[in-house]
């Protein structure tokens, strides 16, 4: 009987081992090393983003339902939808390097991203920020707001704020770029997040310039993302303590 028993499970064990052509359970996992700027070899990626054509007017804000956001503001206040500078070039375009970097897990700075309520308006109107980083929301004026991140690839959330609240803190844990930051209460305060996994992006300002610096040498394929105009994408090689220039053109061409 023992015997009997033996026969049945030994082969049994043979086609249990055996199946699958099943990998050593210990086998080393290759660890995705910790991101660091090199500066014997680091470079620098800048460029411009141009606006051809006639800039599009904006129109003003209606404040009226909330007077004391009206009263917050001594002459009207146009949206930010499109904003083009004086010397032709496109503001709060967020500007980052999409692909070509080696696989690192790039710790976020210490220091946190500030977006502030202030007239019932969000400032700034474009924020870049690493995953992890801690987004710091402050509410200046004397009416309630709502926070609202309508993220798709970080969990959404929604957050109320009193008057001069104390601060409040979040987090995002994935990469996305770009999604907008609502209030409930007032529709028309919206401004936009970039969720960057390496600390290479930028949001141009009011010279439509940017410089991505601290680059480790690589090709690769920066995009410019813009909350109406859309993404933009071109490759640029950047050798080791070099300088590399890419510029975009958004509007009529
Ligand atoms: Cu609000």
């Amino acid at each position: 009987m023992r015997l009997a028993i033996v026969f049945l499970i030994f082969p049994l064990s043979l086609a249990i081992f055996s199946c699958g052509g099943a990998k050593p359970v210990n086998e080393p996992v290759a660890a995705i090393p910790e991101g660091h700027i090199d500066t014997a070899t680091a470079g620098s990626i800048s460029g411009r983003i141009a606006f051809i054509g006639s800039p599009p007017v904006m129109p003003f804000i209606d404040m009226s339902s909330n007077p004391s956001c009206e009263r917050a503001h001594k002459t009207p206040v146009r949206a930010q939808t499109v904003v083009v500078n004086k010397n032709g070039t496109l503001r709060n375009t967020f500007v980052w390097i999409r692909d070509g970097l080696a696989p690192a897990h790039w710790a976020p700075p210490a220091e946190s991203v500030k977006l502030t309520q202030s007239g019932c308006i969000y400032e700034p109107h474009v924020a870049g920020i690493m995953v992890d980083q801690k987004l710091e929301i402050l509410n200046d004026d004397p009416v309630n707001h709502n926070v609202h991140a309508e993220s798709q690839i970080n969990q959404p959330w929604n957050i109320s704020e009193a008057p001069q609240d104390e601060h409040k803190f979040r987090k995002f844990p994935k990469q996305e770029v770009l999604f907008p930051m609502t209030c409930s209460v007032h529709p028309w305060m919206r401004s936009w997040i970039g969720v960057s996994s390496h600390p290479f992006f930028a949001v141009t300002g009011d010279d439509g310039a940017f410089t991505l610096s601290g680059v480790p040498p690589g090709t690769y394929t920066i995009e410019v993302v813009h909350e109406k105009l859309g993404r933009k994408e071109g490759k640029v090689t950047l050798t080791a303590s070099g300088t590399a220039s890419i510029d975009f053109t958004y509007g009529s061409q």
